[in-house]
């Protein structure tokens, strides 16, 4: 017997969005380099600078950031080689090189990127099979073929000069981990994640090649996430979680599906998880906040049409205006 776990809302739980207390949380977060929390999180240091740097953009506030301080910073964790890791002296990986690209973008200077160093690494993770390693320990996942892809597109090298990236192998390796069910594991024969889904699905969106998956299928996987509390889970008999109105709903709209779903239910789950004191967004109503479901939520409340936010691609989880500046067209199905 399997029973339904989920979390009952309020009767008084939030229904506004507190915009500016977001900004405040996400500049005080920024700016307390002393605090607990910020320093254990130094190994995602550079992905945390994204999620904030975002988040703000897309509540109209870019302008609480330090832009010299950040692009320091983002310099500060280039490898010689090409690469970026997460803060100075720790290990380069493919996910901390997407996070600076795009920052980079938000901040219209890729120049400050050494791009064909960049393009190199990127290229030596390329494996036989068409897939990605993360970094030089050499672990495989679908999320790195996602980072690969997005982090080439983002620097205007995914068609030329991609350093010698086998980009039919790369879809490949993304549809041998499209399972049963419709949806895609981090590997071949891995079960269906949401996560992983964004991952594979932005990856083909990127590359045209999104006419491959079983939109129906995939659509009713991803709709079934939600609970009667309006959240989202990651994946069968999980509570929900703001973070997954991220992974499942963009999936939803590369697949032009968000209908599927009871958007109305699902913005009230957001709202609920806010903090109405600290600012800022946790994974479930009552938990404590952080950047990441800062963002998530925010991107989730974007994709849902929110009023206020600005429009977040659903490929990039970048503002829709940085990617149209950019002049890059991602696929969305109809
Ligand atoms: C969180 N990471 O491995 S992590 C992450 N999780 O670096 C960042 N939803 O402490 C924050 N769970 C909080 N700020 C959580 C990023 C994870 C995801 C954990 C999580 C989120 C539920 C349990 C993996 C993109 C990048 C990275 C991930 C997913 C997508 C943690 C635990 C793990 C991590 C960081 C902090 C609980 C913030
Ligand atoms: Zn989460």
């Amino acid at each position: 017997m399997s029973v339904v776990k989920d979390v009952t809302l309020k009767d008084d739980a939030h229904t506004e969005f507190f915009l500016e207390k977001h900004a405040d949380y996400l500049s005080a977060y920024a700016s307390q380099k002393e605090d607990y929390h910020y320093i254990m999180t130094e190994y995602l240091r550079l992905s945390g600078v994204y999620w904030g740097l975002t988040a703000m953009d897309l509540i109209g506030h870019i302008d609480r950031m330090d832009k010299g301080d950040i692009v320091e910073y983002l310099k500060s964790c280039e490898s010689e080689s090409g690469g970026f890791s997460p803060a100075p002296k720790h290990d380069k990986s493919i996910l901390y090189t997407l996070s600076a690209i795009q920052i980079a973008c938000i901040y219209d200077c890729v120049d400050v990127i050494d791009v064909d160093k960049t393009v190199a690494y990127i290229a030596s993770l390329q494996q036989e099979d068409g897939s990605f390693a993360g970094d030089e320990w050499g672990e495989i996942d679908t999320r790195f073929s996602f980072c690969a892809v997005a982090s080439l597109a983002l620097m205007k090298c995914l068609w030329t000069n991609n350093g010698g990236v086998n980009l039919d192998k790369a879809v490949d390796f993304v549809m041998r981990c499209m399972n049963f069910d419709g949806g895609f594991g981090c590997r071949p024969e891995s079960e269906t994640h949401s996560g992983q889904i964004y991952c594979c699905l932005g990856a083909l969106s990127i590359l045209g090649e999104l006419h491959r998956v079983n939109a129906d299928l995939l659509g009713w996987w991803l709709c079934e996430r939600q609970l009667p509390s309006g959240g989202l889970n990651g994946r069968p008999e999980k509570l929900p979680d703001v973070c997954y109105s991220w992974w499942v709903l963009s999936s939803l709209a590369m697949l032009g599906k968000t209908h599927w779903i009871d958007n109305k239910k699902l913005v009230q789950f957001i709202l609920a998880s806010q903090d109405d004191e600290t600012g800022g967004i946790a994974d479930r109503p009552g938990d404590m906040v952080d950047p990441f479901h800062t963002l998530f939520g925010i991107t989730g409340l974007s994709l849902l049409g929110e009023k206020g936010l600005k429009k977040v691609n659903p490929v990039f989880c970048m503002p829709q205006e940085v990617i149209d500046r950019l002049g890059i067209e991602v696929q969305i199905l109809k």
